[in-house]
């Protein structure tokens, strides 16, 4: 009630504000709808929501699992919930191990059909146990979500589609049968996909999917997109002042059939059966030696196993990223290059390049290991990439860089005036332990003032070669022509030094 009466005030104020600017500015036209603040996400509704989960479960055998009456009731409870605030919903069934399963998808009327932001979760518990925090904490969260979105009457630019997945805990049945029965062009419609498996751990931390494969760890990076994905989903917890850590992009939960057939996707998680460290308590709190979710896939996991400090967090970034990512413009592409032909990449340009072996060319490399992978036999599109002697040659030390810089240069590129423009690229460096910190892979862009954009650093430790995604602002360079120069060496002694580009985008 009290959150009601703030919110209609919130929307008065809102009014009487765009009411005065519009009064104020007589010469413009009125604007077109602004995309509003994305909503705080009551914390009582999302554990109203779990309260009738568990009171499934409890109705129902103590679980709410694939083939189970408690499975079914949940799928019904959501959907009312959903058809009730207008959203066009759909129970998807299908069959695994003998038993009916059910996907839930909802969808709000309304915005581009062929630009749509899907938002997951699954429903299911595990045999054992209620499942509250695994996972009634993201399917609550989602719910509430969509619930904001009506209360709103949110406009977005994106067609937005819930879903609540059947038979995850079986193998991600529920979400791989959707994607395996999603028509070709049905497919090619999703341009993201946003998963929350786990988003109130009572031991919790703060983890972001990895969609960049900045941590280097595990899977590589996710679809074109993921990044971007992953800094919207950040930016929020930055936002509230809690610290983030990245978590693999292994396909370990929903998002798994999304990205296998190329959806960017990202979420969050607060963790499961893996044991916090004593840094990760420093980080966020909580119990050093003690897994995150201490009753993962057991019966205690009821309405008491939930941290609620971390669902109210989840559930607002949640609803930031669903507003920021649906309400957004698409990016235009302004340049793009995924080095398949030759577009006039000059290397040595400024012809002070001291490397003599491993310099740049474009080219279908072969790979080289050395303790682990080094030069990548793999590119992120097509066949070919930017790397440091695409020749593998006799041994891993053949066609690395030797001796200095080596360096490559763009076309010019001419880049549109008075807009927000960033650059994207592909990227990795490999060296062996013989490396040191004056080694580097660095990209800068050269219009009437240079800027460094991005720089790895080399080390005396052995590093295997992973793509992974980088992005800068090019703003400040609106309306120049410039060049990207991308440059990577081997100085300060002889060292295993290989680096590889690819995929390089600039968008508006
Ligand atoms: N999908 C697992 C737990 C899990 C959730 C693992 C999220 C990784 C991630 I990221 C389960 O449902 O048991
Ligand atoms: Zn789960
Ligand atoms: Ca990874």
């Amino acid at each position: 009630m009290l959150l009601s009466r703030h919110l209609s005030w919130k929307n008065s104020m809102r009014t009487a504000i765009v009411a005065t600017i519009v009064a104020l500015t007589p010469a413009l036209t009125a604007p077109a709808a602004q995309a509003a603040a994305p909503p705080d996400i009551p914390l009582a509704n999302v554990k109203a929501h779990l309260s009738q989960l568990q009171s499934i479960a409890n109705a129902n055998g103590g679980t709410r699992a694939h083939g189970r009456p408690g499975y079914l009731a949940s799928a019904n409870y959501v959907r009312s919930q959903l058809d009730a605030a207008g959203y066009t919903t759909t129970l998807q069934s299908f069959t695994y191990n003998g038993a009916t399963g059910y996907n839930v998808i909802a969808d709000w009327p309304g915005g581009d059909p062929d630009d749509v932001l899907m938002v997951g979760a699954h429903l299911d518990s595990v045999t054992a146990g209620p499942g509250i925090n695994d996972n009634g904490s993201g399917s609550a969260a989602i719910l509430e979500t969509a619930l904001a979105v009506s209360r709103q009457a949110l406009q977005p630019a994106k067609h937005l589609r819930f879903a609540w997945w059947g038979a995850e805990e079986l193998g991600l049945r529920g979400s791989q049968f959707y994607v395996n029965n999603l028509p070709s062009a049905e497919r090619a419609r999703i341009k993201g996909y946003l998963n929350f498996d786990m988003v109130g751990s009572p031991n919790a931390g703060y983890f972001v999917y990895d969609g960049d494969n900045s941590d280097g760890t595990g899977s590589g990076p996710g679809p074109a997109g993921s990044a971007q994905i992953e800094r919207t989903i950040q930016d929020y917890f930055t936002s509230i002042g809690v610290p983030t850590r990245g978590t693999d992009f292994d396909g370990r939960s929903d998002y798994g059939p999304f990205i296998a057939v190329g959806i960017p996707a990202g979420g969050t998680f607060t963790g499961a059966e893996g044991i916090k460290t004593a840094a990760q308590a420093t980080l966020w709190g909580g119990t050093s030696g003690q897994a995150f979710d201490p009753c993962y896939h057991r019966s205690c996991d009821t309405t008491a196993n939930i941290n609620d400090t971390a669902l109210d967090r989840n559930a607002d970034a949640i609803a930031y990223a669903v507003w920021t990512l649906a309400t957004a413009v698409p990016p235009v592409t302004v340049y793009a290059d995924t080095f398949e032909t030759a577009t006039g990449w000059t290397v040595n340009p400024a012809g002070t390049d001291t490397a003599t072996l491993g310099q740049w060319e474009r080219g279908d490399p072969e790979a080289t290991t050395s303790s682990g992978a080094k030069q990548l036999g793999t590119t992120v599109s097509g066949t070919n990439d930017l790397v440091t002697g695409r020749l593998a040659g006799s041994s891993a030390g053949a066609y690395d860089i030797d001796g200095g810089v080596t360096s490559i240069q763009s076309p010019p590129i001419t880049l549109p005036s008075a807009s927000t423009l960033s650059l994207s690229f592909s990227w990795y460096l490999a060296h062996g332990s013989n490396a040191s910190s004056a080694d580097y892979l660095r990209v800068r862009v050269v219009g009437s003032t240079t800027a460094t954009v991005f720089t790895q650093a080399g080390a005396a430790a052995n590093r295997n070669g992973a793509w992974a995604t980088a992005s800068a602002s090019l703003s400040a360079f609106a309306g120049q022509t410039v060049h990207i120069l991308v440059d990577a060496a081997d100085a300060s002694g002889a060292s295993l030094v290989e680096a590889g580009i690819d995929n390089v985008t600039i968008t508006r």
